[in-house]
């Protein structure tokens, strides 16, 4: 059967499942949401793992197009997400592709500061994991700004696609508030696509689908 999801986001949930990076059951989330499906970044827990989520990540940027002038990781799940992209992007662009991350505690000795890497300055392309209410993008938002520099776009592997703080999607309030490109491996409509074309998966689809009607919001 011919799949709706399109490759690299198909062949990334797959990645996932068989990662363990994926799962089903009953998990309270951040925002306090109960959710039935979670995304864990930190069980891509191999160098090789690592490599190809780098590679989904640059699949993802490439087909969105965007200009950017520097990829920030937020500190700590980000870092090795944005590091992984660099690479892969520096690879196929033949680029240099500067990156930056933050740390949470500042350093008061040696180079000093929070920030770590290239300058964070231009426009910024912030790579992090998964967005649900996008607190955690917020909060980079705010340090891109006190550094003077301008965020241009948030990358992620999973943009749950859930209400945010009103009744707008949480990527459709980043839209609104600072004109933001939301460029996503995977949605949870790409998720629920997926299981349409397994049985095994069928009790989870619905399971999606029951939680999209309670927290999901198109953007
Ligand atoms: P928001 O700050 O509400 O957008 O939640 C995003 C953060 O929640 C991510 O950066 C993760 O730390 C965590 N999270 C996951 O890692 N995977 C999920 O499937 C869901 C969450 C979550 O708690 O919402």
């Amino acid at each position: 059967m011919e799949s709706t999801v399109s490759d690299f986001r198909q062949r990334f949930i797959r990645f996932a499942l068989d990662h363990d990076a994926l799962k089903f059951g009953q998990f309270t989330l951040k925002s306090g949401r109960q959710s039935p499906y979670f995304f864990n970044a930190g069980a891509f827990s191999t160098g090789e793992a690592l490599g190809a989520i780098g590679n989904f990540y640059a699949d993802a940027i490439l087909a969105a197009g965007i200009e950017f002038d520097v990829l920030f990781g937020p500190a700590y799940k980000g870092i090795p997400l944005a590091a992984a992209t660099a690479i892969a992007l520096a690879e196929r662009t033949g680029k240099p592709i500067p990156w930056v991350f933050n740390r949470k505690e500042a350093k008061d000795h040696g180079e000093g500061g929070n920030l770590v890497g290239a300058p964070l300055a231009g426009r910024v392309l912030i790579v992090d994991d998964v967005i649900t209410a996008g607190t955690a993008i917020r909060e980079s938002l705010q340090l891109i700004a006190a550094a003077g520099a301008q965020a241009v776009g948030v990358s992620v592997m999973m943009d749950r696609q859930e209400r945010g703080q009103s009744d707008l999607s949480a990527i459709g309030e980043l839209r609104r508030d600072y004109d933001l490109a939301v460029i996503n491996i995977a949605s949870l409509d790409d998720l629920i696509a997926f299981c349409a074309d397994r049985a095994d998966l069928a009790e989870s689809r619905g399971r999606m689908e029951a939680y999209r009607a309670e927290y999901g919001v198109r953007a």
